[in-house]
């Protein structure tokens, strides 16, 4: 019964509809549910699930998260038997096709001594953002708590005996960033999923007989582990859904069975089969999940009431690589947080940890140097929707009721800053970097552009913010 009920509250206030597999559902069962939502609980005793707008307020505020992609591939750290290993870090055990029985070992040598929670947590409040979403499982498998379904974890298996994610959950409780989960569905190590397809644990044509088996008894109470002693998460987001095994009334279910759980949780599209590639966005309204999930791009434009975050990388891999260097730079890196800003998502940037327990160098300078800029101009970024302006020549715009933030990527040379479509009357501008607020003068151009005067110098090399404050 419970998991019947669970599908039918879940489906939150938007009511996604389709009540399948309800149909032998009792008068009993529904009676029940009627007497929990009067009583504003639900059936695991939390509080009914909010609107929509209600549970993704903070996320949508957020805008910057810090994605952290670590685990045993931390060790190989793109190399394996002599070898460079082509490819994302974290997938070298499906790209060097190294069998369980090779990989498991690695356990032994996972042990980041180094490792402190609330510099992690430092790191990326510093840089400006709000949440971070660390893989409590990827692909491999192991997994970096103390999860009682495994002894493939951090506790049992490994020699650091450490639970990263219970001291994760204490410093950024202490802290005020929230703490999400990244969880993949697929899973090479385990007998009932993918760990039978050796040497191809990613093939898609193929499916395991027992993988309901894998579900029920392995990552549902793992997911309930999860949220029950390392929560209240901000977000649940899931990953190689992509899989022959993996259904779209599967997602749904999985989608009910963590909103039963914690009712305020945001899931990411990839708990269902909706998302268009690495696009990300979904196909439609009809599949499960709260926000599309871009991967290492930025969609041309925004789209009107649809939340989606980009995930991307500062090198070329997410799990650590030894040799790969290829690093952004700082101003690339805020211009793309401004770039998605203007387009109404949230940048999901990503640091690799090594199998010491510290944050890449590259990383750590430029997430400071991020901070810096977030330091004077966050305000441009945070709780800001999408540009109404369309594209701007000279950067990027974000607007608050009554304010545009205007973001200078290439400065004006003859100190005119031109700001075309908009026909609004502009009651003062001034530089977000200046205390004082000084009165930058404007002039009205035409019905539909204006004129404001800047400094002849950039103030800042890498992006400006102009503030118009305007009569809505
Ligand atoms: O965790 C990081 C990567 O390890 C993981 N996602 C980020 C956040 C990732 N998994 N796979 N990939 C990245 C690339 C794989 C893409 C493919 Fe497919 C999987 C090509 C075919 C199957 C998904 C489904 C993308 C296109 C179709």
């Amino acid at each position: 019964m419970d998991n019947k009920t669970t599908q039918l509250r879940s489906y939150d206030n938007t009511c996604r509809s389709t009540i399948n597999a309800v149909i032998t559902i009792t008068a009993l069962c529904i009676f029940t549910i009627a007497g929990c939502q009067q009583q504003g609980r639900g059936l695991l005793g939390e509080k009914r699930p909010l609107t929509k707008d209600e549970r993704m307020k903070w996320w949508r505020d957020a805008r910057f998260g810090m994605f952290i992609h670590w685990g045993l591939y931390a060790v190989p750290a793109g190399e394996w038997k002599g070898k460079r290993i082509d490819g994302i870090g974290e997938w070298i055990m499906e790209r060097a096709d190294i069998p369980v029985s090779e990989y498991e070992p690695l356990t032994k040598k996972f042990n980041p001594v180094k490792f402190n929670a609330d510099e992690f947590v430092r790191i990326a409040k510093n840089a400006g953002m709000k949440y971070i979403v660390i893989t409590s499982k990827h692909h491999d498998g192991f997994c970096l708590w103390d999860s009682k379904v495994t002894d493939y974890d951090i506790i049992d298996a490994s020699p650091f005996k450490r639970d990263i994610l219970k001291e994760l959950s204490k410093a950024c409780k202490k802290q005020g960033i929230k703490l999400c989960f990244y969880h993949s569905i697929m899973d090479w190590h385990h007998p009932d999923a993918q760990r039978p397809f050796y040497p191809n644990y990613n093939d898609t044509k193929q499916s395991n007989p027992n993988f309901a088996r894998y579900v029920d008894n392995y990552l549902k109470p793992q997911l309930k582990e999860l949220i029950t002693n390392y929560g209240p998460l901000g977000v649940l987001w899931f990953d190689g859904e992509w899989i022959k095994d993996w259904t779209e009334p599967m997602g749904k279910d999985m989608f009910n069975y963590v909103l039963a759980l914690q009712p305020n949780i945001i899931i990411n599209n990839r708990v269902g089969k909706g998302r268009k590639g690495m696009e990300g966005l979904s196909k439609s309204e009809e599949y499960a999940g709260d926000f599309g999930t871009p991967e290492q791009q930025i969609p041309a434009t925004g789209l009107p009431g649809v939340d989606w975050e980009s995930c991307m990388t500062m090198n070329n891999t997410w799990g650590y690589k030894s040799y790969d260097h290829n690093w952004k730079s700082t101003k690339d890196l805020l211009h793309k947080l401004a770039d998605i800003a203007s387009k109404g998502g949230n940048f999901l940037l990503n640091v690799g940890p090594t199998a010491e327990g510290l944050i890449p160098g590259a990383s750590v300078e430029r997430l400071a140097a991020m901070g810096e800029w977030m330091e004077v101009n966050s305000e441009s970024i945070y709780g800001t929707t999408a540009s109404p302006l369309g594209k701007v020549s000279w950067g990027r715009c974000t607007a608050k009721p009554g304010k545009l933030y205007l973001h200078v990527f290439d400065w004006p040379t003859n100190s005119k800053l031109e700001v075309t479509g908009l026909k609004n009357k502009v009651k003062k501008a001034y530089l977000l970097a200046d205390k004082k607020r000084a009165k930058l003068s404007v002039r009205r151009e035409d019905e539909d552009k204006v004129v404001v005067s800047v400094p002849s110098e950039a103030p800042d090399a890498i992006n400006t913010v102009v503030v118009l404050e305007i009569k809505s």
